[in-house]
């Protein structure tokens, strides 16, 4: 297959940034761990190379920009995530910041200026992994950054705030690296779609028309430990099966209605030994839908149900809201802009909601915003078989690259 302009070395790029893990078994790059720093490092040589001017942010974002001809223009912002959930694929978030840069370059050897400065960011902390927490990178740039997320800890006990200092940033700094109202014009993110729709319709591309809404918890049930042999099955205050009763009735309760989704992803039983009653069952719950009050009205009867079952079994229950976003709605103009940028690749399209949360939804309050999805295999993600076809990286940076070279500000 003769060289490519932009996917040959993307893919290689991509395949280095997947062997920048915390574990040796499997791709997991969480937050402010020395491989987000390594990470980090490598896209920030990308960028330079690139002919970016790059700084790492005082939220721990990398941030490359690309000088325009009007210094005072407003900037057009693009990029994603560079870390990863547990066991993840390599391109959930890092081909929408290596896509952005192949661009810059390609811009650069042309010799190339726009009328505005271009910036590329590496968000941190997407995903949530290590503190439950999740997009912290990108509402400290959109200016709302929760200084209660410093409270969050990991599972050895450390404070996300303690973490900032280890990593050699000042906590009490997280949120200067807020860009101020009308800076930037837009944000653009390049994402694959983690589903299977564009697959199933034969399209490499996609134009997103909003992003949903996720709203997550930790929820703790304590009852009492004991005598695996001993205690009758009447007297048990057995916090698994509660739990798992609560795991049940979620499935059950978020099956049947569209776009509504509910997920247990982490369950623990404590203290975890198999002549022990479990006294603890530590659990997180993520529910999503297309529309805020479908979500919000499911996630209300799931905590009532969890109130319920704990009242019938003599067991407590603490529920901490770990991260509550809404649906968020891209930009009319803006996804018309990426439609047509698709079909400047001589591409068929459609356009489709995310059931996924991105770094895009929360930088609405700062700029208007659009994404353009790519296929993924079979829309495997969040899992080491997550994969990308060539052809479609090649068109997805066109397409991205056109949306840059024609971007006009929107009101
Ligand atoms: O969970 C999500 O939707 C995204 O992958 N952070
Ligand atoms: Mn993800
Ligand atoms: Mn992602």
């Amino acid at each position: 297959m003769a060289a490519t302009r932009f996917a040959d070395r993307m893919l290689a790029q991509l395949d280095e940034l997947g062997r920048i893990s915390e574990s040796p078994d499997f791709l997991q790059r969480t937050f402010l761990i020395p491989q987000h720093k390594q990470a980090h490092e490598r896209a920030a040589a990308w960028m330079r190379e690139a002919g970016m001017e790059v700084e790492h942010d005082s939220a721990g974002n990398v941030v490359g920009r690309y000088a325009g001809t009007d210094p005072a223009a407003p900037a057009l912002m693009t990029g994603s995530h560079l870390d990863t959930v547990r066991n993840a694929g390599k391109y959930d978030g890092m081909l929408g910041v290596i896509a952005p840069i192949a661009c810059i370059a390609d811009l650069n050897r042309r010799g190339k200026r726009l009328p505005f400065p271009i910036e590329v960011v590496g968000f941190a902390n997407e995903e949530g992994t290590r503190f439950g927490s999740a997009m912290t990178g990108s509402r400290a740039i959109a200016g709302t950054f929760d200084p209660a997320m410093l409270e969050a800890r990991d599972k050895q006990g450390v404070s996300m705030g303690e973490a900032y200092k280890a990593f050699g940033l000042d906590p009490a700094k997280v949120g200067f690296c807020a860009r101020k109202p009308g800076s930037i014009a837009a944000f653009v993110e390049l994402h694959i779609e983690q589903g299977p729709v564009l697959e199933q319709e034969g399209l490499a591309l996609g134009v997103v028309t909003a992003i949903s809404g996720a709203h997550r918890f930790r929820v703790e049930i304590t009852g009492l430990a004991g005598h695996a042999g001993t205690v009758p099955m009447g007297q048990r205050q057995d916090a698994l099966v509660a739990a798992a009763e609560i795991v049940q009735y979620i499935e059950k309760r978020c099956t049947g209605t569209p776009t509504l989704v509910g997920t247990v992803g982490m369950l623990e039983a404590l203290p975890g030994a198999m002549n022990v009653i479990p006294g603890k069952a530590v659990f997180s719950i993520d529910v999503r839908a297309g529309e805020d009050d479908l979500r919000d009205l499911a996630a209300d009867d799931i905590l009532k149900q969890i109130r319920v079952v704990c009242a019938g079994r003599k067991l407590e229950a603490k529920i901490t809201e770990l991260y509550n976003s809404t649906a968020t709605p891209c930009h009319p103009a803006l996804m018309d802009a990426a439609e047509a940028a698709i079909k400047a690749q001589g591409v068929p399209t459609m356009r489709l909601p995310s059931g996924a949360g991105h770094d895009a939804a929360t930088l609405a309050p700062l700029c208007p915003i659009t994404m353009i999805f790519m296929r993924c295999t079979r829309g495997i993600s969040h899992n080491p078989l997550e994969a990308v076809l060539p052809e479609d990286v090649e068109l997805a940076t066109g397409a991205l690259l056109h949306f840059i070279e024609n971007f006009k500000p929107v009101q």
